[in-house]
């Protein structure tokens, strides 16, 4: 049986749980330090989330909810400045460690490279915040543990749109029937099953409602030996999740 040639991960709630303490508090720094006052609470955050993109998410904000505007005849530039000091928070936080990854994601991780099986990252977010979330995860040689790091502004369009995932694949040099993509949202699954994917879906609080047909395997998250995962659809012969089941998913015809 043969092993996938790559795997793909998504990084924002598939690596880590990175929105609600992460970005979500990252943006309303950012908001307040601009003097806005604008609050995206936990559960509105949530319903922001269906828009990809941090940038794309304000803008889209800013026209649901009307929100008071500061005097700026330059909405694009407004949203640009806050999404650079959004980011510079979100890399603060990040450094001071509190974000940790999701469970059996650094063990299979560190299976894959011992294997011989590539490693790509697709995300939406910047390729600054994936390298940090990696380096303070994982540490400082873990950015060079992955062949491709593509990221939202590198493609045209953002998820749900395959583009990230495409561009992961061409820089691989590799089709999308050797690989197997890692997502969490049904954003992200449709990016990556429109790009050709195989795909496994770790749900977390925010996407555990939606809809995720045409996934490979849904579970509560990639789990451990010590850390048995929840199967919540498809089939898995082990309590968790590594390379061998991977090999399975790859080979059984859908
Ligand atoms: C993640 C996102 C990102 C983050 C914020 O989507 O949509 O926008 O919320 O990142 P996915 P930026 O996990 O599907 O890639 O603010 O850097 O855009
Ligand atoms: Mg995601």
């Amino acid at each position: 049986m043969s092993k996938p040639e790559a795997l793909l991960f998504d990084v924002d709630g598939t690596l880590a749980n990175t929105e609600r303490d992460g970005h979500r508090i990252a943006f309303n720094l950012a908001f307040k330090e601009a003097g806005l006052n604008w609050q995206w609470d936990a559960v509105l955050y949530g319903d922001l989330l269906s828009v990809t993109g941090g940038k794309e998410r304000m803008l889209y904000f800013i026209q649901q909810h009307d929100p008071a505007l500061p005097e700026t005849p330059h909405l694009q530039a407004l949203v640009a400045d806050l999404h650079r000091a959004k980011t510079e928070h979100y890399l603060g936080l990040l450094k001071k460690g509190g974000i940790p990854l999701r469970p059996g994601v650094a063990r299979l991780l560190r299976e894959a490279r011992e294997r011989g099986v590539k490693l790509a990252i697709a995300t939406t977010t910047t390729k600054e915040n994936v390298i940090c979330l990696l380096e303070t995860t994982l540490g400082t040689d873990a950015p060079g543990w992955f062949e491709v790091i593509a990221a939202g502004d590198m493609v045209q369009q953002k998820k749900p749109a395959p583009d990230v995932f495409l561009l992961a694949l061409e820089r691989l040099g590799l089709p999308a029937s050797d690989c197997i993509a890692f997502e969490d949202s049904i954003n992200g699954l449709r990016s990556s099953l429109a790009a050709g994917l195989k795909t496994i879906v770790t749900v977390n609080d925010y996407t555990a409602h939606e809809d995720f047909s045409g996934a490979e395997l849904i579970l509560d998250c990639l789990g451990d030996p010590q850390r048995s995962a929840k199967v919540l659809d498809g089939k898995m012969d082990s309590t968790y999740l590594d390379l061998d089941g991977l090999a399975r998913l790859l080979n059984e015809s859908t």
